[in-house]
């Protein structure tokens, strides 16, 4: 590293001091943490992300200042990388070092050595990233100080695109770097024109009452995605019908409903039937929007004569509900299991023609490779291939615009559960007897250290605190059907407990009693 290099970066970082007392980490998704306490991380970050870019000479790397579902005053960062996925795991040791260093001479060493390590050229090459925040208040500071960052870094620039959502800003990156037209505008584009394909292929006799399915009620949560679907909603409204919600959730029996997070990358749909004054959620998650991905695709590779000949790869997390996988399997697709988080589920999905990946909370997308979506091409273009392969053809090449190449897209993925939908004539409520769920729960406990609860085999067992795997072992064999798997989150500061079994009771009661085990292993404050 140059002089001139090394005095910027000592004089910038001096004006980003770390907070006193914390120690982030970079944890699922990124850091997450109180807005207050994230200044120099993502300064830091900021550095890290230009490095990034010149590491790949000079594509185009993502910063987005989001912290997602977590509360308002949180805030957090997630970082895209050239393809678009999230940032390389290689990388995530030195994020967390040089998020933690103690002042600007250590934080320029680390960042000298990494460079030198990675043959990194700080030259004054040229690099790129692009800069996004969700509604957050703090966001606004915060993306001046990832900018402050990445400028400090000779050679790096910072794109600003203002308010997106995170999908959006990995899309753009994915889409620069390949050359292809990048903005918004095009990303709406792509979602409107793709959708809209897929209606206008409805066989003419689909489904069982192959017409528009009424309203669909969305809660934004007064995130991100409430402004972007009200475009969406703009260009398609000859058909969906869309109504927009934000705190006014207040929602009748007769509707059906989805959600999304904070920063529109997850979304589940649900009902509510009411018993009295008693109103009850009918939740349809992540796995059963996984499932009726799976079983169109299975659909359209059947008219195209391919039920084996294409390599389909679902992958799910120990969240997948027992139910689901049993489903899955059933429809004869191999099921794969990853940890939590994207950035594992996503690398799995790629070995595959078509990888379709889903976490229970909503969060996923469908993959498809080059080769394969060149064949599909073939088929369109070839009028002997018949009109019903062509349309299906159609329909997968369809699908594969739609949906988010480069992570998970509660926007895409909203539109595509509508587009089926309406393509089978199916309402939510027939949909959602696909498969029944077994009963779950799932909470969380508050502890002193959640980094003491270190798990294995993609997190469904526990190998330290010592015992604690055995204790959740013996108790769980005594519920039929019983599973149970604890697990530190990476996003907040919790450790959570997911129990599955063949009553809510059991499950409630298996995950309670979890729960108090964990609390005597690492002693707790409260569980919610
Ligand atoms: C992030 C990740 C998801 C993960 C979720 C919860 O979502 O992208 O893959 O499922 O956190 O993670 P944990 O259980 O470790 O807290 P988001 O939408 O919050 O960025």
């Amino acid at each position: 590293m140059n002089e001139e290099q090394r005095s910027i970066l000592l004089q910038s970082s001096s004006r980003f001091p770390p907070p006193k007392g914390t120690k982030l980490s970079y944890g699922t998704a990124g850091f997450r943490a109180d807005a207050s306490i994230l200044q120099s991380t993502v300064f830091r970050i900021g550095i890290l992300a230009a490095l990034r870019s010149l590491k790949t000479g000079g594509a185009v790397i993502g910063l987005m200042i989001t912290a997602s579902h977590n509360k308002v005053s949180d805030n957090g960062i997630k970082v895209a990388d050239p393809s678009g996925g999230m940032l390389t795991q290689d990388w995530e040791p030195f994020a967390d070092s040089i998020a933690n260093a103690p002042d600007p001479e250590s934080l320029v060493k680390l960042i000298t050595e990494f460079a030198k390590k990675e043959n990194i050229p700080l030259d004054g090459a040229k690099a790129a990233v692009l800069l996004g925040r969700d509604t957050r208040p703090s966001g606004e500071s915060l993306v001046e100080a990832a900018n402050k960052g990445i400028c400090s870094v000779v050679g790096a620039v910072a794109i600003d695109m203002g308010i997106v959502t995170t999908p959006e800003l990995h899309w753009m990156v994915r889409a620069r770097n390949k050359g292809l037209k990048a903005t918004e505008l095009h990303y709406f584009d792509q979602l409107s024109t793709s959708f809209r394909c897929l209606i206008d292929l409805i066989p003419e006799k689909s489904g069982d009452n192959h017409h528009p399915i009424g309203k669909l009620v969305v809660d934004c949560s007064n995130g991100v995605g409430g402004e972007k679907l009200q475009v969406l909603k703009e260009k398609l409204n000859a058909f969906l019908h869309l109504e927009i919600r934000n705190s006014d959730v207040g929602i009748s029996e007769c509707f059906r409903c989805a959600s999304l997070d904070g920063d529109a990358d997850r979304f589940v749909y649900f009902t509510l039937t009411s018993n009295g004054d008693n109103n009850k959620i009918n939740l349809v998650d992540g796995d059963k929007i996984l499932s009726l991905f799976a079983l169109f695709i299975k659909q359209q590779l059947s008219i195209l004569n391919q039920d084996v000949g294409v390599g389909v790869g679902v992958v799910q997390t120990a969240y997948a509900n027992g139910a689901s996988t049993k489903y899955l399997n059933d429809l004869g697709l191999k099921v794969v299991f990853t940890p939590t988080g994207v950035k594992y589920l996503h690398g799995k999905a790629e070995e595959y023609d078509i990888g379709i990946y889903f976490e229970a909370n909503g969060h996923g997308t469908v993959l498809f490779s080059d080769h394969f979506l060149s064949w599909l091409d073939g088929i369109k273009n070839e009028p002997c291939s018949g009109l019903e392969k062509q349309n299906a053809a159609k329909r997968l090449l369809a699908v594969a615009n739609l949906m988010n190449q480069a992570v998970g897209d509660a926007l895409s993925g909203l539109l595509l559960v509508e587009a089926i939908l309406q393509h089978m004539g199916w309402s939510l409520d027939k949909w959602n007897q696909l498969y029944h769920d077994l009963p779950s729960r799932q909470l969380k406990v508050k502890v002193a250290d959640r980094s003491a609860v270190v798990t294995t085999n993609a997190e469904t067992s526990v190998e330290k605190p010592p015992g604690l795997q055995e204790a959740i072992t013996a108790l769980t064999s005594k519920y039929p059907q019983g599973r149970c798997f604890v697990r530190p989150s990476g996003t907040e500061d919790v450790v959570r407990v997911y129990a599955e079994a063949k009553t809510q009771e059991e499950a409630d009661e298996l995950a309670d009693s979890v729960a108090k085990i964990v609390q005597q292993f690492l002693g707790s404050h409260f569980i919610a």
